[in-house]
């Protein structure tokens, strides 16, 4: 982040005017959600300089002084003038904040009920007369709280609230709020679109990057606890000593921030870096040499979380090879971690050697039996991605969450969008999540949602190297939700679309307003544009990005072909007690609204059924005719975004402004792509016309077929039609 001199100079300056009287200088993206220029309503800006004059910070602990810091960051610039620190209140307008244990103050206030509510990591944030002075008061059980309080009260003045009747209390619902990281030990990053890793292996741990305290400040801001530093597909050499180092330097960064370090853990390691022949979960040596490695590790990082394991899966090794099964791999590494409090984090996304009928069905086919015997340890979560395929523009809720009775479960959620644009299209995401958090499993009643089935949230993070850290100026508000709504998974996407648009760009309602609009339409315009009505898996091979729903070939449940099931007939994955049958695996009621063409929700329905090209669906329309209008509908939602953004020149930093525009323009023209390319292949199956007036496609199909759009470069991403 910018130094405190500089934002105070800054904030003391005002903004710089533009024609339509709003900051022009350009922005280049880095200081995220986290900008603390004056507040521009003056108002406002006299409401808070009237309840805020001093900082009372007692304690000098690591985190108090993070929360003290900033704190004075935020205030000194919102406010627009230096905010004294001072021991104990003095006049009307102290913010007051520690924890009963660190601040004598806050230990004699009547805050019992409400700290007890707040619990281990949550805060309290009131207005109240303090030695007869009126005070803010941020107060919390553990520093760690105070710190989550600070971030929250900075936030109500980031987003204009009034201050007056401040009576929060907040509590994390989840106490795992995780960012996995998908990053090589060779600086790249898998599935990443911002750059090469932050992790700068080589230079660690002597050289310590300042973006390491940057990321760890806002990843705290939106109550993040945990980071899994290394990628699934694992590289054993993170569990060498000489890593190890380099792992503890980070978490030394990270510690005040209340940010665990957590490592994948691949399970040859013991073959790899060990010198044994085997892995063998149930192999006395191998065993040993997990629960010396744990010992070692809880020596150089004492607060380390744990491992993340994706095994059998994509090649990657597990208990299989030996004939063990998930729970004892899992428990070998549990029992090695449990002596130190450490936990396992044990992936569902399980790709067997061979192709089965359904690979929707794989993990509840495997886990379910494991979880029903109780044979994980105390110390294991099952972490299945929101969807039973992968990270789709939209699939429905993995039916393991209405599945495991005994063994915890984490959500995984990708917050860098593989399959959705990647760095370039507009896409938040929080809809999304919201749509799996709330849907409701049935099991064991009613009324059981996937948010209340799970007991945390990691999230494949989207931070890189790029100056602006995730590649987009909003992709970073996908950060930002996927920590919103690990902290509470019923806050709504407008909700928390509008706080940070609002922090991160203005509180203009000219801009608010059309800016929160865009941001809510974009993932149904992505559905629509990508896979409509329940279609998945249609991008072009290996990168994801463009169209590909021709794929063929190689291994069948990796190509488009096999999810869309397109024929002559129609189009489809019948999911149904006459196909693959894998609603089976949803309870009743799921179940029987899933397989019903009468009930199944439209937006499912070629995930579950195979659908002639000219039945009638609940529209009236055809397939035919509903799936051109959803194509088209997805390019015209992405025009009327671009027409929408061009009408904030002037409102939005110039930087910024054009930024986004011309990724805008790359968005539409790809839009147009994806519908024509899909529109023209399921012709070749259909052999129906277009309706008149449908915009016609500005190339054959053959055309889009040999199109190699990134990352070949002697390919245009699209040419222009
Ligand atoms: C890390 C998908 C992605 C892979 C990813 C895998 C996983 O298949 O394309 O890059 O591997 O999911 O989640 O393990």
């Amino acid at each position: 982040m910018r130094p405190l001199a500089l934002v105070t100079v800054l904030a003391l300056c005002g903004p710089l005017s533009s024609a339509r009287g709003q900051i022009s200088a350009p922005d280049d993206g880095y200081d995220l959600w986290l900008r603390y220029t004056r507040v521009a309503d003056t108002a406002r800006l006299a409401e808070y300089r009237a309840a805020i004059s001093e900082l009372v910070v007692t304690s000098g602990e690591p985190t108090m002084q993070a929360a003290r810091d900033e704190l004075a960051l935020g205030l000194n610039g919102l406010l627009g003038r230096p905010v004294p620190v001072a021991d104990a209140p003095t006049r009307d307008g102290s913010v007051v904040v520690g924890t009963p244990a660190n601040s004598r103050t806050i230990e004699a206030l009547p805050l019992a009920a409400a700290l007890r509510e707040a619990g281990p990591e949550g805060f309290v944030i009131r207005a109240l007369p303090v030695r007869g002075h009126h005070a803010i008061v941020v107060a919390a059980n553990r520093d760690i709280g105070v710190l989550y309080g600070v971030f929250h009260l900075l936030r109500l003045l980031q987003t204009g609230e009034s201050l007056a009747r401040l009576n929060v209390v907040s509590a994390p619902r989840y106490s795992l709020r995780l960012l996995d990281h998908w990053d090589n030990l060779d600086g790249t990053v898998e599935r990443g679109y911002a750059g090469a890793s932050l992790w700068e292996w080589a230079r660690l741990p002597d050289s310590i990057s300042p973006r390491y305290r940057d990321y760890a400040r806002a990843n705290a801001s939106i109550g993040i606890n945990g980071t899994v530093l290394t990628n699934v597909n694992a590289n054993a050499l993170i569990l060498t000593p000489a890593y190890l180092m380099k792992v503890a330097a980070i978490a030394r960064v990270f510690r005040p921030y209340g940010i665990k370090v957590y490592l994948t853990a691949r399970f040859s390691a013991p073959i790899e870096i060990g010198g044994l022949a085997t892995a063998d979960p149930l192999d006395a040596g191998v065993r040993a040499w997990w629960a010396a490695k744990a010992d070692e590790i809880y020596r150089t990082i004492p607060d380390f979380g744990g491992f993340v394991v994706k095994a059998n899966s994509e090649g990657q090794p597990g208990p299989q090879d030996y004939h063990r099964s998930h729970a004892d791999g899992a428990n070998m590494l549990a029992d090695a971690l449990a002596p130190h409090g450490g936990i396992v984090m044990w992936r569902a996304f399980v790709y067997s050697s061979e192709v089965p009928t359904d690979r929707v069905m794989q993990a509840v086919d495997e886990f379910e039996p494991l979880d029903a015997r109780g044979a994980f340890r105390t110390n294991v979560l099952i972490q299945a991605k929101n969807g039973p395929l992968d990270f789709q523009p939209r699939e429905p809720f993995h039916p393991l969450f209405g599945r495991m009775a005994h063994t915890p479960l984490m959500m995984e959620l990708q917050i860098t969008k593989e399959y959705l644009g990647q760095d370039t299209h507009l896409v938040f995401l929080a809809p999304l999540w919201e749509e799996v958090l709330r849907a409701d499993t049935y099991a064991p009643d009613p009324r059981s949602d996937v948010a209340a089935r799970i007991r945390g949230l990691a999230g494949v993070a989207n931070v890189g190297s790029d100056r602006d850290w995730c590649g987009s100026d909003f992709n970073q508000a996908n950060w930002y939700a996927f920590g919103r709504l690990a902290w509470d998974p019923m806050l709504p996407s407008a909700a928390i679309a509008e706080s940070w648009v609002r922090m991160t760009f203005s509180n203009d309602p000219r801009v608010v307003r059309p800016v929160v609009a865009m941001m809510l339409a974009s993932r149904e315009a992505a559905v629509n544009y990508m896979t409509p009505l329940g279609l998945a898996h249609q991008m072009a091979r290996g990168h994801h990005y463009g169209p590909g729903p021709w794929v063929a070939g190689g291994r069948a449940d990796q190509t488009s072909v096999y999810f869309n099931r397109a024929d002559s007939i129609g189009l489809g994955f019948d999911r149904t007690p006459t196909g693959s049958n894998a609603v089976r695996q949803y309870a009743a009621p799921v179940r029987a609204r899933f397989t019903s063409r009468d009930s199944v929700p439209d937006n499912l329905l070629l995930w579950f059924h195979h659908v002639g090209w000219i039945e009638h669906l609940r529209s009236g329309r055809t397939l035919w005719e509903d799936l051109l209008q959803h194509y088209q509908a997805g390019v015209d939602t992405v025009r009327w975004m671009h027409r929408t953004w061009d009408g904030l020149d002037g409102l939005v930093d110039t930087g910024r402004f054009r930024r986004v525009q011309g990724f805008l323009r790359i968005q539409e023209a790809e839009a147009r792509w994806w519908r024509d390319a899909s529109v023209l292949y399921w012709q070749s199956f259909s052999h129906l016309p277009l309706p008149p007036g449908y915009e016609a496609s500005a190339h054959s199909l053959e055309w889009y077929r040999q199109l190699r759009c990134p990352p070949d470069p002697r390919k245009p991403r699209c040419k222009p039609s």
